[in-house]
């Protein structure tokens, strides 16, 4: 899907602003009201999580569903060919309205959607009305449940426990868009670069007489250069030196497409790429053929106030804070990051592994700690697998041409030493491959529970990517015996998969920062410190690791839990990105690595 952009055949209007909001009692109620001004609203910022924006508990923690609701003028001209509205993403689910009439639902929270409204929108006033629903649960992604909580004395009230840890933030999180294009236009670009110097294009044409139409492709250096110029739906080319894009220069290309039926110029789009390889050789990833280390973090896209709301400035922080720590990479855990956050990864040489909303999936266990198991079982209870199989083609199909992406990532812990994991994940895995025309590694990130001997999704993973946290939730304060059990379990894998990469996708110790002590013990800085030493020198003994993402780029806010004390606080930076102690080691370790 597009992003929306101005070009001769298409304007765009932002939609964002202060829109009307209210919190609904019930779901599935107020559908009939949904032509008429809310009365009563409170003000809320778009893009942004609504949650943290008034200072009431229950409003912040609002189970259920929400309405937002703005009026927005159309003029004749703009009806004239398509008019789409475009929402960046919803979470976790939206059921769209404008001027009374249902345009349609999206399920998931992480992903663009949008509908045609030429037809419904009129030349005037329109009033647009969305009602939002967060509940997690066993058919979501990410997933949760619904619990009835029974007190002695009080009515029974349903409950909603998300299977994650991070904060439930919920709301109109990314840009709202309305985009014109011409009747017959260009639906999608797929565009990729090799290393060398050959590049493929295929162009999706749509609309009115789209089998007349003719397209036009010309190949731009970032300072509007033309170093090629071709024809035609789909073709490939060569670019002679060609600047390869990489962490170090980051070199783009544009590809202008322009879309003619007849002499007349319809619709025009420029889509940014680069040329690139990643490949997988003797347990390397490779980047345009030389083995690169990754070093980075698991990251939410998170901060205070605005929550998971689009905000530019601090995600241009957060990259800036990755340069300087000496970082290469992040993974978007546990949700696709903004389709903003990929085109400044693209622009800064910053490596994404690209996670889908896919948390939770382990009916076994929660955020806050282990169920007593779930007899059925997590494969024979979940009701993901179609919406599963839905949000990795849409997350493809969004993140295909950035050349920062350089692997998908399926899922984040999921039971995957449970029966009937490969099962689930063996189809989602392929299909993620066929979408992928780069066919970019593909990777499933496991926890603690699946070990060497029992996860039943290794060899579906072209890379092994592990989350262990031994000296935090086991052997803590005992970090001796947590390198120990670590070293083993790398070992483990090894053996067991000879030819795969293999790295850390998560490790760390919560930390309150300013809390030091003579010794490293746990919650101080030193500790936080002492534990990133002691996992790096277990790193540097094993040639085959490939990589290693510290877990978490920055404290964030999590659901109230006497584990979390304010949030998870496991941040090598502040949730007001400011270093801890930890961040001047990894900077020391990753500048020499
Ligand atoms: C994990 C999860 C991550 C949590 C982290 C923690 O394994 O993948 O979402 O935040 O542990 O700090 O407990």
């Amino acid at each position: 899907m597009l992003y929306p952009r101005m070009s001769s055949g298409r304007m765009v209007f932002d939609l964002n602003g202060i829109w009307d909001f209210k919190l609904l009692e019930k779901t599935g109620t107020e559908r009939e009201h949904a032509g008429l001004h809310l009365t009563g609203g409170r003000a809320m910022p778009v893009p942004s999580s609504y949650n943290d924006i008034y200072p009431e508990k229950d409003f912040a923690d609002h189970v259920g569903e929400m309405v937002y609701q703005r009026t927005f003028t159309v003029t004749e001209s703009m009806k004239k060919g398509r008019l789409v509205l475009r929402f960046g993403s919803v979470t976790h689910q939206a059921e769209v309205y404008l001027n009374g009439k249902r345009l349609g639902e999206h399920k998931g929270g992480f992903l663009p959607f949008s509908f045609e409204i030429a037809e419904q929108a009129v030349v005037g006033e329109n009033l647009l009305t969305v009602f939002v629903n967060n509940i997690v649960d066993y058919s979501t992604l990410p997933c949760g449940r619904m619990v009835t909580e029974e007190f002695p004395g009080l009515e029974p009230r349903t409950v909603n426990l998300p299977n994650f840890d991070f904060y439930n933030y919920t709301g109109i999180m990314r840009p709202v868009w309305l985009y014109t294009t011409p009747v017959v236009y260009i639906r999608d670009i797929t565009v990729s670069g090799k290393k060398d110097g050959s590049f493929a294009w295929d162009i999706e044409v749509s609309g009115e007489e789209e089998e007349n139409a003719e397209v036009q492709v010309r190949v731009l250096e970032m300072n509007g250069a033309c170093v090629y110029e071709g024809s035609g739906k789909s073709g490939s080319g060569k670019i002679e030196n060609v600047k390869l894009w990489s962490v170090k220069e980051p070199n783009l290309y544009q590809l202008e497409v322009r879309l003619k039926t007849g002499e007349a110029i319809e619709d025009a789009y420029t889509e940014t790429f680069g040329f690139r390889e990643i490949s997988i050789e003797n347990c390397r990833i490779l980047l345009n053929g030389e083995p690169v280390y990754l070093k980075g973090f698991g990251k939410h896209e998170e901060g205070g106030t605005r929550g998971r709301g689009t905000d530019l400035a601090l995600m241009t922080k957060d990259l800036g804070l990755l340069k300087w720590i000496h970082a290469n990479s992040f993974r978007t855990s546990h949700y696709p990051n903004s389709e903003e956050m990929m085109q400044l990864c693209d622009k800064m040489g910053i490596l994404v592994i690209d996670e889908a909303p896919a948390v939770g999936l382990n009916t076994g266990f929660t955020a806050t700690g282990l169920l007593g198991g779930n007899p059925k079982g997590t494969w024979q209870t979940l009701e993901t697998a179609q919406h599963h199989r839905e949000v990795m083609e849409d997350l493809v199909a969004r993140d295909k041409n950035h050349p920062c992406v350089i692997a998908w990532s399926v899922a984040n812990e999921p039971a995957s030493q449970e029966e009937g994991a490969k099962e689930y994940f063996e189809p989602l895995v392929r299909l993620t491959k066929e979408k992928d025309v780069q066919h970019r590694p593909v990777t499933i990130v496991t926890y603690e529970g699946s070990a060497p001997d029992t996860c039943k999704v290794a060899e579906l993973c072209d890379f092994l990517m592990l989350n262990r946290y031994r000296g935090w939730y086991d052997t803590e304060g005992n970090l001796r015996g947590a390198a120990a059990k670590l070293k083993a379990e790398l070992e483990g894998f090894h053996k067991r998969c000879p030819d795969k990469p293999m790295m850390l996708g998560e490790y760390g110790a919560d930390t309150i920062a300013g809390l030091h002590d003579i010794n490293a013990r746990l919650f101080t800085e030193e500790y936080q410190t002492a534990f990133m030493k002691a996992y790096g020198e277990v790193f540097d003994s094993l040639p085959y690791i490939t990589g290693e993402h510290v877990w978490v780029f920055a404290d964030f806010a999590t659901a109230e839990n006497i584990k979390r004390v304010d949030g998870n606080k496991k941040g090598i930076f502040t949730r007001e990105r400011r270093p801890k102690q930890a961040a001047y080691f990894l900077k020391e370790r990753w500048e020499n690595l």
